[in-house]
């Protein structure tokens, strides 16, 4: 049997210097000019404007991708950004994070300035990226063709086959694959996209819907680290390919009891 090589394909682009859309993913040689094609075409029809620069990188993986499956995805029907940072709280902290790292995170997350990669913070909130302004990049993930049509199926029966619910789930998944990730906490970029989530591998990807006002044109991630090597972790998120291959259960709207009590068995 012949290896299979893989590509990873990532594209950005932006209107004078000022970034509008990315997407990525690990693909097969075969479909290549495919994709770039698609990821272009993204760039030119994005909502919030047409790209006047648009860079695309193709490269061949050197590595194999380590298959992974996806978390399991809930939403929570939190009210207003109130109760989503409540539900945060909750399930972070359950996992051993302290109150005092997650309102730092959310400090942060409101300050106004949107970096271009995630915050790492202790489960103490001390931050431990080496620059502070970009954050760590997680690069280098995707989803095999079979497992994208199930992702596709599952969340289409909650209306949430959408790119930016798919890569956040692949995002996540990759990132609590490490071991030293305890939890995440993201909130979009996007002024019009108010939904963000909490991840851990207890309890998978939650959805937090309301949890920014509508029109806020900042948003960030954070990831909550344990004791290990912070540079190994560093090189797992930027660099270790890694593709989704099975797709775990979509949930509907759930109560945080239910979230809280039912840990998900990963
Ligand atoms: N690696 C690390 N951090 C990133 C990356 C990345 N590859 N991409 C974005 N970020 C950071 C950066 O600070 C962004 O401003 C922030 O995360 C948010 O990124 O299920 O769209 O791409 O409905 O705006 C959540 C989906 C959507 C919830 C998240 O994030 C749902 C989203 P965005
Ligand atoms: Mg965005």
């Amino acid at each position: 049997m012949s290896r299979k090589t893989w590509f990873s394909i990532r594209m950005r682009s932006a209107v004078s210097g000022v970034h509008i859309s990315g997407a990525e993913g690990i693909y097969d040689k075969n479909v290549i000019s495919n994709i770039v094609k698609e990821y272009t075409q993204r760039a030119l029809i994005h909502d919030r404007g047409t790209a006047d620069e648009i860079r695309l990188t193709i490269e061949e993986l050197k590595e194999k991708p380590k298959h992974i499956s996806s978390l399991p995805l809930y939403t929570l029907n939190t009210r207003n950004p109130e109760t989503a940072k409540k539900a945060a709280l909750e399930i972070l902290t359950s996992v051993g994070i302290t109150e005092r790292a997650i309102e730092e995170a959310f400090k942060a997350l409101d300050i106004g300035f949107t970096m271009r990669g995630a915050m790492l913070m202790n489960i103490e909130g001390v931050r431990l990226e080496p620059d502070l302004l970009r954050g760590i990049r997680v690069t280098r993930m995707g989803i095999t063709d079979e497992a994208a049509k199930d992702l596709a199926s599952k969340l289409g029966r909650l209306g949430l086959n959408n790119n930016t619910v798919k890569e956040a789930l692949i995002l996540a998944s990759k990132v609590h694959k490490f071991r030293m990730v305890l939890g995440e906490i993201c909130i979009s970029d996007d002024p019009k996209y108010t939904t963000g989530y909490v991840a851990t591998r207890a309890h998978g990807y939650i959805r937090l819907p309301r949890i920014k006002k509508r029109g806020v044109p900042y948003g960030g991630r954070a990831f909550f680290i344990t004791g290990g090597e912070v540079k190994d972790l560093i090189k797992y998120l930027q660099r270790t390919p890694v593709l989704i291959r099975t797709v775990k259960p979509c949930i509907g709207t759930l109560k945080l009891k239910d979230i809280l009590e039912h840990k998900a068995s990963r």
